[in-house]
């Protein structure tokens, strides 16, 4: 399991054979440096470039984007510098970057919460290997400040069939639920919203 913090550096929790997680470490570039790209960061794993190694996108308090590709492997990964990415950003800061084939056609899309509540759905518009995020469209709208969730955090996956998660046909488009975290500051009160 990987967590952002709000200090900015990623955590991985390493699950052990009984199910529990080791002690967290940080993160590091092939470099040796920490990856930390920003204040209050959200993490996401996905091969976006289908290489077979799995990838990070990270989002920031300010709104940004990063792209970090592992030149590793999965179990040694090697993490080379992060990579802003144009045009994307989250509005009213916070961006919480999720990586899913949310529309069924193979190639990873990114859906992005943010400081608004809003929940924007990147699609693919490039290929397999160099993934272009530029056209979006709303998936949730921004919640009104003194009613609904704020700060969304998104997250898709298969329950059923975990090891499938991030990636799906056709046939199973709909059927995967988003879901989304967030703060109602109205009310003080975290929410949680299935789709
Ligand atoms: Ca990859
Ligand atoms: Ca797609």
């Amino acid at each position: 399991m990987l967590s952002g913090s709000f200090p900015g550096e990623i955590y991985f929790f390493k699950r052990k054979a009984d199910g529990t997680f080791a002690a967290p470490e940080k993160l590091k570039d092939k470099f040796g440096s920490l990856l930390n790209v920003g204040r209050a960061t959200a993490v996401a794993v996905g091969d976006w470039d289908g290489d077979g190694v799995p990838d990070l996108v990270i989002g920031t308090i300010d709104g940004s984007v990063f792209k970090v590709h592992n030149d590793g492997t999965a179990d040694k990964p090697a993490f080379g510098r992060p990579e802003k990415l144009p045009g994307i950003v989250a509005r009213e800061g916070d961006a919480g970057p999720c990586l899913a084939d949310w529309d069924g056609d193979g190639k990873l899309d990114l859906l992005l919460g943010s400081g608004s509540g809003e929940v924007r759905f990147f699609r693919n518009t490039g290929n397999t290997r160099q993934p272009e995020w530029t056209e979006s469209s709303v998936l949730v709208p921004a919640s009104p400040a003194q009613l609904g969730a704020a700060q969304t955090k998104s997250a898709e996956a298969d329950f059923a069939n975990p090891t499938r998660s991030g990636k799906r046909s056709k046939e199973d488009f709909q059927k995967i639920p988003l879901i989304l975290g967030g703060r109602n500051f109205a009310r003080q009160q975290r929410t949680r919203v299935i789709l």
